[in-house]
């Protein structure tokens, strides 16, 4: 019997959940994190799903693999592993990873006050803030974000055509605003939402076909996650999401890699300014603050440099087991 342990430590970043796995992640090849990311797709993804999936994780579950650094002029590497596979960049996850691996004495910057993170969508850097003995902010510099369509049309089985935009933050995300067609977000329950986003992905990714992939990493491709819009309801914040991913969770943080997409998408279509502040509200209502701080391009696209700072907390530790006796090593869903 070949039993395999997984020391991790569990957090939430504005209420989604991180789970950091301190001790037990496999040694990965590869010159980039982007190169290890697909090395664990191939030989290890089965570590992801036991970590994630029913019985240890659920629908919602995320989480991370801290590596040294491929270039030692940063300070770590980082692998996303989720329900829906390891994201190119997910910006709840690295807020929570990070204030998880500072808390606990997985990270030490060189430069206090400073991150420099591989993930493999590219260098994020990173500045943060401790208060009370605990990491208190972290703010991302995310991956240059654009815009790369716009008014483009879906056939829904549950709501008929429907339009979206679709911008990339460190994934592909389908804009969609309800409030084009129907009253807004709030008309609608969270299951209400995974309901229609299963149905519309693959919709959306076959009448699309090889027309989202990043135009320096064709590693990067395709509508991984749809973000449906709307007002407000929190005074302090900008427009309400619910992002959807994996298979049937709707981020329960703002999404950090939404909100980059979201910016780059208000931008291009002049509703915000470099400089401008852009509070982003979560289904639950908890909030990211969001900013443009340069401009960029990332191949034919105009592009934006958006820096996303939330907050994260340790809420418990874990060891797990996956052995080849259980009945569902790799977990499963329902
Ligand atoms: O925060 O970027 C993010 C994210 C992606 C999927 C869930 N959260």
């Amino acid at each position: 019997m070949a039993t395999h342990r997984f020391t991790c430590i569990d957090g939430h970043t504005a209420g989604n959940p991180v789970r950091v796995v301190a001790r037990g992640g496999p040694p990965l090849e590869g010159r980039t994190m982007g190169e290890k990311r697909l090395h664990f797709l191939r030989d290890y993804d089965w570590i992801r799903k036991g970590l994630m999936f029913e019985p240890r994780g659920h629908d919602v579950m995320s989480g991370s693999i801290l590596y040294p650094p491929c270039n030692p002029e940063n300070d770590l590497g980082i692998l996303f592993i989720e329900t829906s596979g390891c994201l190119p960049m997910c910006g709840h996850g690295t807020i929570g990873s990070i204030t998880i691996g500072l808390q606990e004495g997985l990270i030490h910057p060189r430069v206090p006050g400073e991150v420099r993170l591989e993930t493999p969508a590219g260098l994020v850097r990173i500045r943060y803030g401790e208060e009370g003995g605990r990491v208190s902010w972290v703010a991302l510099a995310n991956v240059p974000s654009f815009l790369a369509a716009e008014s483009l049309e879906v056939e829904s089985s549950y709501l008929g055509t429907l339009r979206f935009d679709v911008a990339y933050g460190g994934n592909f995300y389908a804009i969609i605003d309800p409030q084009e067609h129907f009253q807004g977000l709030g008309d609608f329950t969270a299951a209400d939402l995974v309901r229609f986003s299963q149905d519309l992905r693959p919709r959306i990714n076959k009448k699309f076909p090889d027309r989202f992939i990043h135009p320096q990493d064709p590693n990067i491709g395709g509508v991984s996650h749809l973000l449906w819009t709307g007002p407000p309801l929190a005074k302090a914040a900008t427009a309400r999401n619910a992002v959807f991913y994996g298979e049937k969770a709707i981020d329960r943080s703002p999404c950090g890699t939404g909100t980059s997409a979201r910016m780059a998408q208000w931008v291009q279509q002049g509703r915000l300014r470099p400089g401008e502040v852009f509070v982003h509200e979560s289904y639950i209502g908890s909030l990211f603050e969001g900013r443009v701080l340069g401009e960029a391009r990332v191949g034919d696209f105009p592009a934006i440099l958006p820096e996303i700072r939330g907050s994260a907390w340790v809420y418990g530790y874990n060891t797990l087991l996956i052995d080849d006796t259980h009945p569902f090593p790799e977990g499963f869903q329902v």
